[in-house]
């Protein structure tokens, strides 16, 4: 057997229950196959790929909070280190009831490869807690966050592990757990990104994963002799990532027509108002029912049913597995020519395979959606200079390290003979550069 799938077999059977953790170590260890089997001997011998599939480090550990009734509730709080051969852990926090260790191992690994990606030095990491923010009043997100962090705090700092926004954590959880570790351990430092910015965040964090994915959009369509001015475009979610993926494609000359949420999805002919979605989502934290109160032409369904519309390009921005093969079947029918992830692996394997198949561009999470995290790192730099860069020497930033980062998957793919693979080129892109430094490192 060869030794990919001999650590793909490992992981599933050392790691039962973790099904999504399963999905991202299969699409990274088989799209950097010919690397692994240009290098299977000395990779086998320093088990390369066995340290890389395990967390250097992972916390799970009890969340007590009380509600505003009086009645103590326990959440789990999570925290996965995974790897650290190119820089101190990064990665969000995600807030969700779904959350479980397999979620956050699957994120975390995607992280590695994403953090390489953006060539800045940021190891992978990821955290959360099955705790949901939703319907809950201020005091009782505080309270659980005061919890989270009192825990967290001990395994963190800013040269160690900085986590950041994800679903469900926004500028408001950050600012209370920012608060929480400063009073902990009186240290004023950048141990989290996604700050408010009176407090040492950063211009340009809340819009840089969306804007970001549509930068690099445009760069992979400019590539490829298309532009993005007059397309169409189909948004799923309607939280961080996908307001300001809607607000830079409509800048950019695209109109895009939907954006969905947990309950149902809008379709508005006439393109979304990104100021009517701000107040409903990032104001009001109300539902997307409340859209068509802004605009009366526009048509709300429950359920899922984005995928379904005829667009040119589709950028899935709410949550994993949400693009599944009858989803690219339909896309692919009404003749997308792109889809770019703007969530975390949001497209299932089979759904990615018939995309690409089937002639259309698709670009995975780990590259398009990088620019949150590489803005992240940017606001790192910011803190430790001591110092605030402008909104538009931090989006200018951003846009060069999104197109240098497709530049770099595109010649990847070319240089292993994957021409147009954007899935096989950020992979191999990614691993290539921590292999190196796991390598140089010794085994540890
Ligand atoms: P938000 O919490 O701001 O928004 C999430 C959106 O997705 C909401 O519209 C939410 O609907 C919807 N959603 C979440 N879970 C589900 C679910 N299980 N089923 C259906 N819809 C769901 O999160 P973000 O915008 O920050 O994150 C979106 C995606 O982007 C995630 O995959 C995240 O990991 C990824 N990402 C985020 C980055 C960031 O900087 N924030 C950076 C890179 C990637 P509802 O409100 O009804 O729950
Ligand atoms: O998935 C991601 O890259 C994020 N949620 C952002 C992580 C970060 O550290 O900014």
């Amino acid at each position: 057997m060869s030794y990919v799938d001999e650590v793909i077999e490992q992981v599933i059977k050392q790691n039962p229950a973790e099904p999504e953790f399963h999905q991202a170590v299969k699409e990274v260890l088989e799209s950097i196959r010919v690397v692994v089997e240009a290098n299977e001997e000395k990779y086998r011998r320093d088990a390369l790929l066995e340290r890389m599939v395990n967390p250097e480090r992972q916390f799970k550990f009890r969340v007590p909070w009380v509600d505003d009734n009086g009645q103590v509730h326990v959440n789990t709080g999570y925290r996965v280190q995974f790897n650290s051969a190119i820089g101190p852990y990064k990665g969000g926090l995600r807030l969700h009831p779904s959350v479980n260790l397999g979620i956050i191992k699957f994120l975390g690994f995607e992280q590695i490869f994403k953090n390489s990606l953006t060539g800045l030095p940021i190891g992978g990491g990821k955290g959360g807690s099955d705790f949901d923010p939703k319907g809950k009043s201020d005091r009782e997100v505080m309270a659980f966050c005061q919890s989270f962090m009192t825990e967290l705090c001990k395994h963190i700092g800013a040269d160690t592990d900085v986590p950041a926004g994800d679903i469900g954590t926004g500028a408001r959880e950050i600012g209370y757990m920012f608060g929480q570790y400063k009073r902990i351990r009186n240290l004023y430092e950048g141990v989290l990104t996604g700050k408010g910015l009176t407090y040492g965040g950063s211009l340009a964090r809340t819009e840089a994963t969306g804007y970001g994915l549509l930068y690099l959009t445009e760069e992979m369509l400019k590539t490829n002799g298309h532009t993005i001015a007059g397309k169409t475009v189909s948004v799923s979610g309607s939280g961080n990532v996908a307001i300001y993926a809607t607000e830079k494609a409509q800048q950019l000359g695209a109109k895009v027509v939907t954006v969905s949420d947990s309950t149902g999805w809008v379709y508005d002919p006439d393109g979304i108002d990104v100021a009517a979605l701000k107040e409903i989502k990032e104001v009001n934290r109300a539902r997307l029912t409340e859209y068509k109160k802004y605009r009366p032409n526009s048509e709300y369904h429950e359920g899922r049913g984005v995928w379904g519309v005829k667009v040119d390009i589709a950028l899935p921005c709410a949550t994993q597995n949400e693009l599944n093969l009858d989803d690219a079947k339909a896309l692919v029918s009404n003749g997308v020519l792109a889809v770019c992830e703007g969530a975390n692996m949001p497209t299932t394997l089979e759904a990615t395979k018939y995309l690409q198949e089937n002639g259309v561009y698709f670009v995975p999470g780990k590259a398009a959606n990088a620019g949150g995290v590489a803005t992240s790192a940017l606001e790192m730099s910011q803190n430790s200079l001591r110092l605030s860069w402008s909104f538009e020497e931090v989006d200018s930033r951003l846009k060069n390290i999104m197109v240098g980062i497709f530049h770099n998957l595109d010649d990847a793919a070319k240089k292993y003979g994957f021409e147009g693979d954007y899935v096989v080129g950020a992979n191999i892109a990614g691993f290539e550069k921590v292999a190196e430094a796991m390598n140089a490192q010794g085994i540890v």
